[in-house]
């Protein structure tokens, strides 16, 4: 397939689809637990255009699963599959440390890449990264923020960008698992859980945070001596507030709200099931026991816009995608919070300004 300056996503007149090529992308796939097996099995029914040739995993087993029925094959080696002349694009869904010196070498040989979140799991990290982009020259690197395709967020940022509530006050996030392993560090509920909320707040109100403070209660006895719950509060650039309760041992299931009030409405994000049980003396909403069901079709439209960008010569004029500067952004704030949790007191955040690659 050839290669026409990357998967930067670039303005395309109306009607003008044009393909690269008419053959499907070849996705070569590292990592094949709980998110690469999800994104294989999506790719192989799910999405059009695309089939995954290669699957590479540190437990190789893990791996041979993953492909059964796919035809994808199983290579040893990830630095082998990302240079491997079959794969046209990368996917990364290893664990976090892993993410740099993969999407490194997918930019060193040209291939897109989507890289699960974080980008990478410090600052220093998705620096190098935005280093190696810049050098290419054009974008190929993709994060995969997957809330931005939510139709529930979707249809919120809709409602704000129509002016329909008015300029935004506060936005009120919440964000409980029902369990998380037992000592996860205190850092890792941000770093790992309240991070989408950090990227849905930039996604979402089109501007910068610029302090951060972090509250937290007696933490919960099924934490085990994390610090959880914790509640973020935020202060972005305009001076509208974000605040974001974070419970990762919530206990009775995987639930994300958000509503954001403007100055003349609000919006928020209606309930997660479709249908309404009545039974044994309850109404119920069923919920999901985790982000996976939560943010199914999310997945599906990440992936596929992905595959679009890498298939379309002049992609579509809009896509969420969250680039590796928004990956930046994310781990960057993400440690901004880190730092307020430790000290307890407000934290200024300078972002550093943002590339002239990543403008829009
Ligand atoms: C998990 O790693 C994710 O990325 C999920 O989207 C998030 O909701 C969950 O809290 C994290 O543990």
């Amino acid at each position: 397939m050839s290669r026409v300056g990357g998967a930067g996503f670039s303005s395309a007149a109306p009607g003008s689809t044009v393909w690269r090529n008419t053959r499907p992308v070849t996705v070569g796939l590292i990592g094949a637990g709980v998110m690469g097996a999800d994104h294989a099995r999506l790719l192989s029914g799910s999405v059009s255009g695309a089939r995954l040739g290669g699957v590479c995993d540190v437990d190789e087993t893990r791996a041979r699963r993953v492909v059964e029925g796919t035809g994808a094959r199983v290579l040893p080696d990830p630095f082998a599959l990302i240079a491997d002349d079959d794969i046209d694009a990368v996917l990364v869904a290893s664990s976090d440390p892993t993410h740099e010196a993969y999407v490194l070498a997918a930019i060193a040989v040209g291939k897109p890449v989507l890289c699960e979140k974080p980008l990478a799991p410090t600052v220093d990290g998705c620096q190098r990264i935005i280093d190696a982009e810049t050098a290419y020259g054009s974008r190929l690197v993709t994060v995969g923020f997957m809330r931005r395709y939510d139709p529930g967020y979707v249809e919120l940022k809709q409602a704000l960008d129509d002016g329909v509530i008015g300029a935004p006050l506060v936005l009120h996030c919440v964000h409980r698992n029902p369990a998380n392993s037992p000592g996860q560090p205190s850092a890792a509920v941000i770093t790992n859980s309240a991070v989408h909320e950090l990227d849905v707040s930039r996604w979402l109100l089109g501007e910068e945070i610029v302090e951060a403070t972090v509250h937290t209660p007696r933490p919960a006895a099924a934490a085990g001596g994390t610090a959880d719950p914790q509640l973020l509060v935020l202060r972005t650039a305009s001076g509208a507030l974000v605040d974001i309760e974070v419970f990762v041992n919530a206990g009775y299931g995987y639930e994300v709200r958000c509503e954001l009030v403007g100055e003349s409405g609000t919006v928020e994000l209606g309930m997660p099931s479709p249908t309404v049980q009545r039974r044994a003396g309850v109404i119920a909403r069923p919920l999901a026991m985790d982000w996976r069901p939560r943010f199914a079709e999310a997945y599906r439209r990440e992936l596929q816009d992905w595959v679009d960008s890498v298939r379309l010569v002049a992609p579509a004029a809009f896509s969420p995608a969250a680039t590796a500067w928004d990956g930046f952004a994310a781990t960057y704030l993400a440690q901004a919070c880190v730092r307020a949790l430790e000290t307890g007191a407000p934290v200024t955040i300078d972002l550093p300004s943002r590339p002239k690659l990543y403008e829009p």
